[in-house]
């Protein structure tokens, strides 16, 4: 959840007066909470928001425990890209958090970030890891420090929206892989979704009684590995049975999906990208 600050909080991080803050939310630009007291609470994910959509900047993240140097990213060209890379590559979790989050605030789709920043990056490390040119250890850090910059962009994309439509999902059992899952869902709740990861290495079995119990209005999956294909095929093959008994749409990606393997499968939508799911999950949102 996305932690609150008071005004006065707010208003020394982004360098104005505590009463223009207090107008602006007076006026519903940004939201705020009262406490029994009175006082009013702003949550973080709202005033991103706001300072996201008024191109505003942030002079003292540190103030409201935002990565310092925020706004310093160069954005043109690629340099953000492979400043992010070099993060990831030697642990700099500060930069890795900087970068993605300067991204967000200029106005990026979440969708965008992951497929054009951080996907390549870990293209990158396969790669070096692959050719002997990174360490294991090195890898599985890049693993934690991105796990983190996805925590970050949770805090500051929030919930979801209160009334908008459910999405659930993660990996399969014997799916180690758990990045690309915690991206969906982040993709989803900047679409609007109230999304909720329901974590990895989840049996088939369970999916369906999640299916049954919350009828979501998507299931998003992603599958990086698979240990026996006419298992998982069979399997899958139920989970898609029981999302159209409920209602669900199934969207999938991942690189174990090969042609071969979603020939035999039934789903409703498969993405390469989570642009792709940003462009699918917006159509199944309802209109006015
Ligand atoms: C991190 C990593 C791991 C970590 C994962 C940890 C974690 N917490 O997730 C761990 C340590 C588990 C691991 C293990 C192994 N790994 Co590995 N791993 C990677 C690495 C570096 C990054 C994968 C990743 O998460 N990328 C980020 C995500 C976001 O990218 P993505 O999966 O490509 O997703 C894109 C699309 O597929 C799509 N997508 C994916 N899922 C979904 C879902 C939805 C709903 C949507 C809309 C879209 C979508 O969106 C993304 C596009 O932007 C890749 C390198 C690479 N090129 O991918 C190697 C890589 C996949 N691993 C590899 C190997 C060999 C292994 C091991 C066999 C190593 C070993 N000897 O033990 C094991 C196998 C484990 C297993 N049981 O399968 C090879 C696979 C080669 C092959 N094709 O067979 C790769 C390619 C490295 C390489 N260059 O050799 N690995």
């Amino acid at each position: 959840m996305s932690p609150f600050f008071s005004p006065k909080e707010i208003a020394a991080a982004i360098g104005v007066s505590e009463s223009s803050l207090k107008r602006w939310v007076d006026k519903g630009l940004i939201q705020a909470e009262k406490t029994g007291g009175g006082h009013r609470r702003l949550q973080l994910d709202s005033v991103l928001h706001y300072v996201r959509d008024a191109g505003k900047s942030i002079i003292r993240p540190e103030l409201i425990g935002l990565p310092e140097g925020l706004g310093s990213t160069s954005l043109h060209g690629d340099s953000g890209i492979s400043e992010f890379q070099g993060a990831l590559a030697s642990g700099d979790e500060m930069t890795a958090r900087r970068v993605v989050l300067d991204l967000y605030l200029s106005n990026t789709s979440v969708a965008t970030i992951c497929d054009t920043v951080i996907t390549p990056a870990f293209q990158k490390i396969g790669e070096l890891w692959q050719c002997g040119s990174m360490e294991v250890f090195e890898e599985r850090r890049a693993c934690e420090t991105c796990s983190r910059v996805i925590h970050e962009l949770r805090r500051a994309v929030g919930t979801g929206e209160i009334d908008g439509p459910l999405a659930m999902g993660g990996t399969l059992d014997g799916d180690p892989y758990t990045l690309a899952a915690s991206m969906s869902e982040l993709v989803l709740r900047d679409c609007g979704w109230r999304a909720n990861s329901l974590g990895n290495m989840l049996p088939f079995a369970t999916l369906c009684k999640a299916l049954e119990r919350d009828r979501p209005r998507l299931l998003w999956l992603s599958v990086a590995s698979i240990r026996d294909v006419d298992r998982f095929v069979a399997g899958f093959n139920v989970l898609f049975d029981t999302a159209t008994t409920f209602g669900s749409a199934i969207a999938v990606g991942g690189q174990a999906l090969t042609a071969d393997i979603r020939r035999l499968l039934r789903y409703t939508t498969y993405c390469d990208n989570f642009r792709h799911l940003e462009a699918f999950s917006t159509t199944l949102i309802p209109r006015d």
